[in-house]
């Protein structure tokens, strides 16, 4: 990846890369609030198909029934198979919780108190983006181009909302670019590093396995449409594993949970390997004729015998043993990861280890056996990404990019030439999300930082900024929307006209590249040409698929091939085209060629001030990340933000269950209730993240105590490599 020299590691880059050949659910929905009871269904009602916008890797398909201009009814499509008629309990009420939640942005909004304070006043939208265009001439004027900085992310994934025309916006005007790596980026770099893509069993094959192994996934909450699928497969036999530090919802609900001590995965995927090796457990066929470097593999995992293996990662020797031979020894065998191993110092080789173990077992051959991973791409290749984003267009190489986990550092760097001058933020809270929150605070405070957000609430970011646009929500506007965990494409039709003065987020870049002064007419598309065009593409996937043909339906399956085994006779889009155990072209990009474990070297002292590993899992029931965490009926259901901790840690520290109590490190404190629970082992403590600091007892949340410090490959976050004290206040 980072030979592409491209700084932007985002999920759309990663498609981009791919085309170019490189390397609780609730039964019932509807809305069940007052919006049903104000209004019955009349004969002039109309029903639009749309989708949702968060991102995860579900992507449900949902219909709207619209009366006037009013939506009368919200529920899940029934006939996707993928959604089953069944949202998550996030989206059940989506249209009450956002669209015409009470506290909604409705006016653009200029400050008039102090940064962080979030007072405002509202502003019409000729003056707001007449002074926006100003401000942003004037500082591209004096301290250049690249002192503008686009913060953006997947608050919606719309392919259309998300950055189609802000893409083009920020490269036309030249600004810096936003590496965009908090999620996703090193998980892919190291699948990739192995097999050359992720594109591995697709979701539903999941019912043919017969040994699944769940990596650092929480399905029965972050990507609850697969858990039927597991269940089914249960039925016919499957054995389900848990690999997680934490008990979590979906480990409880397992054959076997194994509890291995955080970030110690590479280790124990390496460990896998060398007792396969040594008890003669793999397929010798596959591996003689799909990969490359067994021999090199072979003599590397010696440095992982068990009793090592068992010590790093904390588990039983006899444990590890018996995960080897039984996931060696299962046919179909399946290995499900997301995310949940990146946000780890050796995060990336934890992936391109694990990513090993079904070609070392064959596991390939077999429909449901293999790795279950990301699917963007296949969209990637189906879809005409030109027309979307203008990649090739506007070059992005010769951009200037700036890392988004350490976003704090970047607006507090003085050093940086030029200094980042103006942020503009869309589809993303970074005030709450990004790692080592007081520096990213310190730097949204800067008088001499011009900031713009685009929301729906005043979030933790909104409040530092100068101006507030009001945003659309996805019953407000067109999008289109592609998926990372399945294989359906899906038309999100706009269902009701914007409420109060919302404009979309492309709406306002056509606004101010016309207040700009711009012309080239890209930056005026409207959004259903765009759709058009990125749906025209002759790619056999997208075969018998048109605009018309999703706005009938709302949805249609991607056509791949049936059945779908990628790798079953090789086919690895490596550059050697096999599983590469050993990987040259890391090798002569300076980096391993095998995969290591690496852990963080902390000083005695500082091991002693601050004892305890913490975990900051944002797999909460009720919030997406920090969306809808303001939610006042959802924050109730997900309860006060607490820390989960070990008995024997409590104990010692003369902590009750329920306490409050003070959470703190170097960076920063969090005031949180205690939970005191078996769901961690001693000295490992955890606390969800998705909480907003401005709604907090002291201000602070998760990201206060997390630090910025990247990957080992993707440029990503290390989010989980946190170690903090608590005391009782
Ligand atoms: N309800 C809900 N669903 C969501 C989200 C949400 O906030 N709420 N967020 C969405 C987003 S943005 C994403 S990226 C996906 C992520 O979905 P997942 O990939 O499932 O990621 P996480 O929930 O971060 O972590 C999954 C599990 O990994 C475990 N884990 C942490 N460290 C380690 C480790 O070192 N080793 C192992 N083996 N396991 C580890 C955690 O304890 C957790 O239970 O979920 C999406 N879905
Ligand atoms: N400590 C810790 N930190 C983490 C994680 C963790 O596990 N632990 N997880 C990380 C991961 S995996 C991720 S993906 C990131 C997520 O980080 P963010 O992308 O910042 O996610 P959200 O908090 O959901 O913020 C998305 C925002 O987009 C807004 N939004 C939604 N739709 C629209 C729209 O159409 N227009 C506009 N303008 N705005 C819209 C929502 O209102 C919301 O405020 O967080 C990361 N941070
Ligand atoms: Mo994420």
């Amino acid at each position: 990846m980072q030979k592409k020299g491209s700084g932007n590691l985002s999920r759309r880059k990663f498609i981009n890369l791919g085309v170019q050949g490189y390397a609780g659910i609730q039964l019932t929905q509807a809305l069940g609030t007052s919006l049903l009871a104000s209004g019955c269904e009349t004969a002039t009602a109309r029903t639009v198909a749309g989708a949702c916008y968060h991102d995860c890797p579900d992507t449900c398909s949902w219909k709207i029934t619209v009366s006037g201009e009013k939506v009368t009814r919200f529920e899940a499509n029934k006939e996707n198979l993928f959604t089953a008629g069944k949202l998550c309990d996030k989206m059940t009420a989506f249209p009450a919780d956002v669209t015409y939640h009470p506290d909604r942005l409705l006016q653009p909004l200029k400050r008039t108190g102090k940064k962080g304070q979030g007072t405002f006043a509202p502003v019409s939208w000729e003056q707001a983006i007449g002074e926006v265009a100003g401000k942003l001439s004037a500082i591209v004027a004096d301290k250049g181009r690249e002192a503008v900085l686009p913060f953006v992310y997947a608050g919606t994934q719309g392919l259309i909302q998300g950055s189609s025309l802000s893409n083009r916006f920020f490269g036309h005007l030249g600004s810096s670019m936003l590496e965009g790596t908090i999620c996703g980026a090193p998980a892919y770099a190291g699948v990739s590093a192995t097999n050359g893509d992720a594109l591995g069993v697709l979701p539903e094959d999941i019912v043919h396995s017969r040994y699944i192994v769940l990596w650092g996934v929480n399905t029965m909450k972050s990507n609850q449409h697969l858990w039927p699928f597991i269940l089914h497969a249960r039925q016919q036999g499957a054995r389900i594993v848990v690999i997680d530090p934490m008990a979590s919802a979906t480990a409880r609900q397992a054959d076997w949970h194994v509890q291995p001590a955080p970030g110690t995965d590479t280790a124990l995927a390496l460990g896998l390997i060398h007792i396969i090796l040594s008890e003669q457990l793999q397929d010798q066929d596959y591996i003689d004729r799909y990969t490359s470097g067994i021999e090199a593999l072979g003599e590397h995992v010696a440095a992982y015998p068990l009793a090592r293996v068992a010590e790093i990662t904390g588990l039983e020797p006899a444990a590890i043993t018996t995960l080897a031979r039984e996931y060696a020894g299962s046919s179909p065998s399946l290995i499900r990861v997301l995310i949940g191993l990146e946000h780890h110092a050796s995060g990336s080789d934890a992936f391109r280890a694990v990513a090993m173990l079904p070609a070392l077992t064959g596991a390939w051959r077999h429909q449901g056996g293999g790795l279950m991973h990301f699917t963007f791409e296949a969209f990637g290749q189906a879809l005409n990404w030109e027309a979307l984003d203008f990649h090739k267009t506007l070059n992005q190489n010769k951009r200037r990019a700036i890392n988004m986990v350490q976003l704090g550092r970047a607006l507090n760097d003085t050093s940086l030439q030029p200094a980042i001058g103006a942020l503009f933020v869309h589809n993303a809270n970074p005030a709450a999300t990004a790692p080592n929150q007081n520096l990213v605070l310190k730097g949204l405070e800067r008088e001499d930082l011009f900031t713009v957000v685009l929301e729906h609430f005043m979030t933790d970011t909104a409040r530092y900024a100068d101006y507030v646009f009001p945003a659309t929500s996805q019953l407000e506007h067109w999008d289109l929307m592609d998926s990372w965990g399945q294989t359906y494409l899906n038309l999100n039709e706009q269902a009701i006209s914007p409420l109060g003065e919302a404009k979309s987020n492309n709406e306002f870049f056509r606004l101010l590249s016309a207040a700009m002064g711009y012309e080239a007419p890209y930056l005026f598309e409207d959004d259903l040409s765009i759709i058009k065009k990125t749906l025209d593409s002759s790619h056999p996937y997208l075969e018998g698929i048109t605009f018309e043909s999703l706005r009938e339906q709302g949805w249609a399956k991607l056509k791949l091939p049936s059945p779908w085994l990628p790798h079953a006779e090789g086919n690895f889009v490596t550059p050697s085209g096999k599983c590469e155990f050993y990987s040259h072209a890391l090798e002569a990009n300076g980096e391993e060629p095998l995969p290591q474990f690496r852990p963080v070297q902390y000083s005695a002292d500082s091991l002693k001030q601050y004892p305890l590993h913490l975990l900051t899992v944002k797999t909460s029931h009720n919030f997406l990340n920090t969306s809808h965490a303001n939610v006042a009926h959802l924050l109730e259901k997900e309860g006060a933000a607490r820390l989960d901790m070990h008995e024997a840690d409590a104990r010692e520290r003369n902590i009750s269950d329920g306490d409050i109590i003070r959470v703190f490190n170097e960076r920063g404190e969090v005031l949180v209730r205690a939970r005191i629970s078996d769901r961690l082992l001693a000295g490992v403590v955890n606390m969800p993240q998705g909480y907003w600091s401005s709604l907090m007892e002291g201000g602070s949340s998760a990201n206060a105590l997390t630090q910025d410090l990247l990957t080992d490959r993707g440029r990503g976050a290390a989010l989980q490599e946190a170690r903090v004290q608590v005391a009782r206040v």
